[in-house]
């Protein structure tokens, strides 16, 4: 039965665009964007002669109440604004494709997950937990990683992090830990960190954050970009195929360009420098034509009843299941290959919600996933001003909506009939709830009590597990954090609480920390997990792809202009970008190898490439000493970063007193020159280096 039709009595208002573009002209239906005519009008589309004066009592009297056009530009204006969400204010999208490989039939019924070659749409935005829309990409912090799948059978939304943890167990914490994370109540200092007193006095209290918090203070908390970044849905969900058997899943996005992240200070000054990174990065790769690509993995569990898989409790958000206890098997491909059209209708405005599922996917009894299915409808109530929301168009599923929800601040849609109520026969007894969505009947049966299972109060076997799977060098950069984090607190009592936090997951590194505040090391007994899960560490041996990696080439009068295209095209080829800094801007040369000079010494800083390279010629220019050059160099040196020239380029490095390992010298920018700098930027960083200069610390000697 389709939904009540019109009487012949009725009219409805005529089907316009929302900016007045009738259906006469084909285009409503089709592309909801822009705005309609040319000509400057009103809201209600009267045409304007005038948008720059006021209207007055003559040119220099009082302005006139009667002003509909100032009065309506101003009003609008001031109301431009809505409430930024409470956490992840700061983010950034883009749309997409979901494609299924076919082999997550067995687990789930889900059409979009289950049928091969299935194409969904999705909308992701990425984003920070503390800072508001204002604050930097680089912050140390988590970062949200929201996807919202337009299936044929709903939208299902995945909103996770890039961290597979959460600070709390249960979801009554959540505005303890948020109100700990934020500024201070009395001066809102400091924006988007967590190197206060509060946090660290909340999370020195309660330590089931313990392991969240080994994550943020590790590379993971400082991404390299959007593209680098695992996601993780954090809880436990319940997968229900065709035949209505049902698995326990973790949702993993495994990114193709492997996991990579800044350090410390790069990610510092880059806050200062350019604090829109992440999102610069991420909007000028996609428009370069070279997309975000992750595989969706699944890592499953029987669903028997305990909730447990090798004594890990799966209803505790604080714990993972290393990879190599329940590999993630891969089961499709998402790209992220179009950017937003406009930044306040689509990222601003979209609202994801735990509970958007689709057939197939179900939750669990995780208690903060509990809380989190009723957090999100919630706030979109007064962040986006109404129960309306989901009629935005960044929101609207892809498949029919037939709601009975009626009525509503900001209704855009027209019901049809009289019964938006069931059961009724005035409607023809529509809409119908056969062929629905129904709800796994898993048994709830226990005592009302305020408490966490026994399972819950492990706080620190898992820290320690992640914090002993990592690399030496890995190690040293979360020292280093909580090093820089509890020195940023003023309260000593806070400072030597955590310090008993870290002596029982290491003594060593309490060790470390407790010298860096100048402080006693508390000495109590490290918890021992036994184990270690080397898929946790992100340094890998072999290198991986370069995809929207940037290199810049230091060049200027007299630089090997032949020599620059020539390497351009390996690296171009293997989705990197060059970017040509000279001391002046303009265009260097002509002819074939006319080189554009897009980033001056003075408008160029280390952070925005991942290695540099010296062309030839350039050592005998007056500006090859340049102090902006040169602490550009040491800088990228002092990073770890891959650094090269060719010809007497390496004069120039010599200059600045740069050698060692990942130093790449060569005579010209030929094919074995050029390898080699692939692969040494397929490795990230030059790890070798970090004995000889700590990537935070000072400087070469
Ligand atoms: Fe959220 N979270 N959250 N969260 N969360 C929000 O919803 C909340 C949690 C996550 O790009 C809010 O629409 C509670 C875990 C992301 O728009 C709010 C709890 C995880 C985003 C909210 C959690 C997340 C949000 C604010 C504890 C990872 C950004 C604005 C139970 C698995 C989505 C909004 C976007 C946003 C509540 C915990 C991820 C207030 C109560 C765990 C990625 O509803």
């Amino acid at each position: 039965m389709p939904p009540a039709k019109r009487q012949p009595d009725q009219a409805a208002p005529k089907k316009v665009s929302p900016t007045g573009r009738s259906e006469r002209e084909g285009l409503l239906g089709g592309d909801p964007r822009a705005q309609a005519g040319d000509h400057l009008t009103t809201a209600q589309g009267l045409r304007l002669s005038d948008t720059d004066h006021s209207l007055k009592a003559g040119p220099r009297g009082p302005s006139l109440l009667e002003d509909h056009h100032l009065r309506e530009k101003i009003t609008h204006f001031d109301h431009e604004r809505i409430p930024e969400r409470v956490v992840h204010a700061r983010g950034a999208a883009a749309h997409g494709t979901f494609v299924a490989y076919g082999n997550a039939a067995s687990a789930t019924k889900a059409g979009f997950l289950s049928q091969k070659g299935k194409e969904t749409d999705v909308f992701v935005r990425f984003s920070t937990v503390l800072g508001s829309r204002g604050s930097a990409d680089t912050v140390r912090d988590t970062r949200g990683f929201a996807v919202k799948f337009y299936t044929d059978e709903g939208n299902f939304d995945l909103v996770g992090n890039n961290i597979p943890v959460f600070f709390i167990q249960d979801a009554i914490k959540f505005p303890d830990v948020i109100h700990a994370g934020k500024p201070h109540p009395d001066r809102e200092i400091p924006q988007a960190q967590s190197a206060h007193d509060t946090f660290w006095d909340f999370v020195g209290l309660h330590t089931e954050a313990t392991h969240h918090v080994f994550w943020n203070m590790s590379d993971r908390g400082i991404p390299r970009s959007y593209r680098t970044m695992e996601g993780f849905g954090v809880h436990t969900f319940r997968l229900e195929n065709g035949s209505g058997e049902t698995v326990l899943v973790k949702f993993h996005w495994k990114p193709i360009a492997g996991v990579h992240s800044l350090v410390w200070e790069e990610a510092q000054i880059a806050a200062g420098v350019d604090p829109d990174f992440h999102r610069r990065d991420m909007a000028d790769s996609i428009e370069a034509g070279a997309p975000l690509e992750y595989e969706l993995g699944l890592q499953l569990f029987p669903d028997s009843g305990e909730e447990t898989f090798e004594g890990i409790d799966l209803l505790d958000p604080t714990k993972i299941v290393p990879e190599e206890l329940a590999p993630v098997q891969l089961v499709g491909k998402l790209t992220l290959d179009r950017n937003p059209t406009n930044y306040f209708a689509e990222t601003e405005q979209v609202a994801f919600h735990l509970g958007n599922l689709v057939p197939g996917i179900h939750v669990t009894n995780d208690p903060l996933l509990q809380g989190r299915l009723f957090s999100y409808v919630d706030t979109q109530l007064t962040r986006l001003g109404g129960p309306n929301f989901s009629q935005l168009p960044i929101n609207r599923p892809h498949t029919e909506v037939n709601d009975n929800l009626r009525d509503g601040m900001h209704q855009t849609a027209v019901h049809t009939g009289l019964a938006p109520y069931l059961p009724n026969t005035i409607d023809g007894g529509g809409p119908f709830t056969t062929d629905g969505y129904v709800e796994v009947p898993v048994l709830v049966d226990g005592p009302k009590v305020r408490q966490n299972p026994v399972s819950f109060d492990d706080h620190f076997s898992q820290p320690a597990l992640f914090y002993h799977s990592l690399t030496a060098v890995e190690q040293v950069h979360i020292a280093e954090a909580f090093t820089f984090e509890l020195g940023k607190c003023y309260e000593q009592a806070i400072k030597e609480r955590y310090l008993t936090v870290l002596a029982r997951i290491d003594t060593a590194l309490c060790e470390t920390v407790a010298a860096g505040l100048g402080l006693p090391a508390p000495s109590d007994k490290p918890v021992t997990h036994g184990d270690v899960s080397p898929t946790l560490s992100q340094i890998v041996a072999a290198p991986g792809p370069i995809t929207g990696r940037i290199v810049g080439v230091v060049a200027g009068p007299g630089a090997d202009l032949a020599g620059i295209e020539k390497l351009r095209k390996p690296l171009e080829e293997a989705g990197a970008v060059l970017r040509v800094i000279a001391p002046q801007g303009g265009i260097l040369g002509k002819g074939k190898n006319k080189q554009v000079v897009e980033r001056t010494f003075v408008t160029a800083r280390s952070i925005e490439f991942d290695a540099l390279v010296i062309a030839a010629g350039v050592a005998e220019s007056p500006d090859a000493g340049d102090i902006k050059a040169q602490i550009m160099l040491l800088e990228a040196f002092r990073h770890l970063k891959a650094i090269g020239a060719w010809g007497d380029g390496a004069k120039v490095l010599a200059g600045a007193g740069i050698s060692g390992p990942g130093v790449l010298l060569g005579d010209s920018p030929d094919e074995e020159f050029a390898t080699s700098f692939v692969a040494a930027l397929g490795l990230h960083r030059v790890w070798e280096r970090a004995d000889s200069v700590m990537a935070s610390q000072v400087p070469p000697a």
